[in-house]
């Protein structure tokens, strides 16, 4: 009975107290010895909300099938009362046990000690790579169309399968920001009935290297320099151009990480690749050779550079934000799963394609993509560190229908995963862990070990045995097993060397190049230009124009101008390529769901206007938020953002209704501007929002007393910029240009 009174504690309290002769005089409050004071609870103690399903008890089996453990609520927190580890309900946990109210604390203290010991050891070890991350739970629709080539049962038609994502960066740390330019880990664990798997894959379709043997040197010269541990998150430094210009192999990933795709506008805006080919195997035992790939709803976007850099400071939790905002808006982030099929060759090419090669890619338009389900992610985790935090992926995480191939930087990656997690979750039971519990029935012979969560039944964990009744048994061949496929291998001596095709390192960062619009080879310039000018060491740079020489001389001349040095003559002849239209990002019309208007009032203007516009925006699926001088509410409707809170960078357009003067004390108008033609005078911050919302080329709308400030912005007239009479209207017009994701006309390129 939670209400009953413990017994007697007062009268014990106050006994011991009274025995108390240490106290001095002044003490307060209270004389010595007093008993403490009923502490009152702030809120009515009442039971929490039950358990989550994935906060259960591990979903071991004993040998013979039944389950096992405890009961299925015993690990999430249970109960009105805090309690110790144990269970015993606690009367205080604000004040340490002493001897006298100003004595020494007791070591038979157990319930600080527990305490302070538990948080003293809260914290685990970071990943080694992709530290910085943010994860999701959804389910996996499958359309069926990949049921001929693979026996996995969550690819038959209409089956549904959970999942759990986790996004990341790579180079950075757990606190690091989000928008920094670097590839993007993008890991998906599918709970399927037949076991689980992993396709642990990138927003890069190819990888730095081409054997695993060099991830830890890619990664020491990637993560910050071991002297100073700096730069954070970060590829502009001598170590990352030292290797990258050194390793040619490094090349195409590389361009990928200097163009757009390096720093997304959203998770929910990027293209997932598995990179390795896999094989896949069906019923008859027949094998396709295979390429995954995520293609995202809303289409793949990115941030602007400044934008990016910017985030870092105003938001550098942009990304995580948006993920979740976007589930919990009901916006629910989607992607359709992909695969490019080629046959089972003993070449294993394509094409001419080496499809072992992770530095290459399979151009869409010779392996059409085609589609084989849907990936919708509609729940935010509960507990960051619980499922986030130590979610455990892993490529040999494979159910029957998938196998791996020879690719030398996927076997590496085989052994990779299991050894790193025994010391990031600190032992082998990493899998009994709520968030990496298989929804298949587990019935393994491993036992013990840290960490165990399984009571385990039964005496004879091994096979065969005559005492569990022979349990556990192997499943026959029409059991769904595994199926290891039994690829011929080549009778060839042992070498430490790779297959002759690995050695063109060129030809399709050239592809790549050639298959972006002018804005994007702009930008890839840019980037170039600004990661080697931050360089040191002028060997490096060199070097690496060298590189930029024997992939494009137009982008080896542009950044060599930006570094201020001489552009060096190709050294090995450029590849003849055909470019692939569906390597840009630009070009094509998208839906706008869950993107970001704001929307700048003036408590005092249209605000009837600005009512139907926000519904307006609603009703397209997308956020309106409103920015005012001020914060609250206007007409009953919620001002999310002030001019001092706002910033250009977390919204996709603006719409201005209206904006007040500045206030007497408000930041000073610019000079000059105050004297404009229509001599409006508009707060600086609000031309400031205006002013980068044109620079990073988004959607700007204005209406009434809007459309004069736009005017006082001197952006009217411009592309991409529109005004009308009334919000609605304006919006009609804004939704158009949003859904072409920005307005690139306003920059003409005429360089590349
Ligand atoms: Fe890796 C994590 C993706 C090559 C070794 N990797 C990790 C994650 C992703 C990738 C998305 C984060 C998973 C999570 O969210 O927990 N890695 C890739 C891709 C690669 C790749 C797409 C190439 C195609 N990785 C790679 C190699 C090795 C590793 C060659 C080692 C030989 N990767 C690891 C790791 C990590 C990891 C050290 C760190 C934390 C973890 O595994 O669980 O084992």
């Amino acid at each position: 009975d939670a209400s009953k009174p413990a017994r007697k504690v007062k009268d014990v309290v106050e006994t011991a107290a009274e025995t108390l002769t240490d106290g001095p005089a002044t003490e307060l409050p209270g004389a010595p010895g007093s008993a403490p004071p009923p502490v009152p609870e702030p809120t009515v103690p009442q039971e929490p909300l039950p358990p989550k399903r994935d906060q259960g008890a591990p979903d071991t089996r004993t040998p013979t099938g039944a389950p096992t453990g405890a009961p299925a609520a015993s690990m999430g927190q249970q109960g009105a009362y805090l309690t110790t580890s144990q269970g015993a309900r606690l009367r205080d946990t604000d004040h340490s046990l002493k001897a006298g109210r100003r004595g020494p604390v007791l070591l038979q203290d157990h319930h600080l000690r527990e305490k302070i010991t538990h948080f003293d050891h809260e914290r685990i070890p970071e990943r080694v790579v992709h530290a910085r991350g943010a994860g999701a739970h959804g389910e996996f629709i499958s359309y069926g169309t990949a049921e001929a080539i693979t026996s996995a049962g969550f690819l038959k038609k209409g089956r549904k399968t959970d999942v759990f994502v986790r996004f990341s960066t790579v180079l950075g740390s757990r606190g690091s920001a989000d928008t920094v330019r670097d590839t993007r880990g993008f890991a998906t664990k599918f709970y399927t009935d037949e076991g689980t798997f992993d396709l642990v894959g990138n927003n890069m379709p190819v990888f730095f290297i081409q054997d695993a043997i060099k991830f830890p040197d890619i990664i020491h010269a990637g993560k910050p320099h071991p002297d100073r541990e700096i730069p954070q998150a970060q590829s502009a430094h001598d170590t990352f151009w030292d290797f990258v210009s050194l390793h040619t192999e490094a090349q195409h990933h590389t361009m990928w990480n200097m163009s757009d795709r390096g720093i997304p506008r959203s998770f929910r805006m990027m293209e997932g690749f598995g990179v390795h080919t896999f094989r896949l195997v069906n019923d008859a035992g027949e094998t396709v050779l295979v390429k995954f790939h995520w293609k995202p709803k809303l289409g793949v976007h990115s941030l602007t550079w400044e934008e990016a850099q910017l985030l870092g400071g105003m938001d550098p939790d942009f990304h995580r934000r948006d993920l979740y905002d976007a589930i919990e808006a009901g916006a629910f982030p989607e992607w359709e799963l992909g695969i490019q099929i080629f046959p089972d060759t003993p070449e294993e090419t394509f094409a001419g394609i080496d499809l072992l090669d992770p530095t290459k890619i399979v151009p869409e338009e010779l392996a059409p993509v085609q589609r084989v389900g849907r990936l919708t992610l509609n729940r935010t985790p509960t507990n960051f560190f619980a499922e986030t935090e130590q979610v455990a992926f892993h490529v040999g995480h494979l159910p029957p229908g998938i196998d791996v191939t020879n690719d030398p930087l996927l076997q590496g990656r085989l052994f990779s995963y299991v050894d790193t997690q025994l010391t990031r979750l600190g032992g082998p039971n990493f899998s009994q862990i709520p968030v990496n519990r298989p929804h298949a029935p587990v019935n393994d012979m491993l036992r013990d070990g840290f960490h165990q969560q399984a009571v385990h039944a039964g005496v004879a964990p091994y096979r065969p045995n005559s005492l569990d009744g022979g349990n556990p048994f192997r499943a026959g061949d029409d059991e769904n097993a595994f199926l290891d496929v039994p690829v011929r291998v080549a009778e060839a001596p042992k070498v430490r060397a790779n297959p002759v095709s690995f050695a063109d390192h060129f030809s399709q960062v050239r592809l790549f190049w050639l298959s972006m619009s002018p804005v994007e080879r702009e930008h890839i310039i840019r980037s170039y230009a600004f990661e080697l000018g931050k360089c040191y060491h002028q060997a490096i740079k060199e070097r690496q124009l060298q590189c930029l020489a024997n992939i494009d001389p137009v982008l080896c001349t542009q950044v060599a101008n930006g570094l201020g040095l001489p552009a060096p003559e190709p050294t090995t002849p450029l590849s003849d390529v055909t470019p692939s239209a569906a390597l840009s990002q630009l070009g094509q019309r998208w839906p706008t769901d869950g993107r970001t208007v704001g929307i700048v009032i003036d408590p005092d203007g249209d605000l009837d206007g600005v009512s139907e516009l926000r519904e307006a925006v609603f009703a397209a699926g997308m956020v309106p938020l409103l920015i005012g001088p001020h914060g609250g509410t206007v007409a009953g409707m919620p001002v999310q953002r002030t001019f001092a809170t706002a910033r250009s960078v977390e919204f996709d357009a603006v719409l201005v209704a209206g904006a007040p003067a500045p206030a007497p004390d408000a930041l000073p108008a610019r000079d000059g501007r105050a004297a404009s033609a229509d001599s409006l005078s508009v707060d600086p911050r609000v031309l400031l929002l205006i002013e980068e919302c044109w620079r990073h080329a988004k959607a700007i709308g204005g209406w009434g007393v809007g459309g004069n400030v736009l005017r006082r912005a001197d952006v009217t007239g411009t592309p991409g910029v529109v005004t009308g009479d009334s919000g609605a209207e304006v919006f009609g017009d804004l939704q158009q240009l949003m859904a072409g994701h920005r307005s690139w006309e306003r920059f003409p390129t005429s360089r590349v």
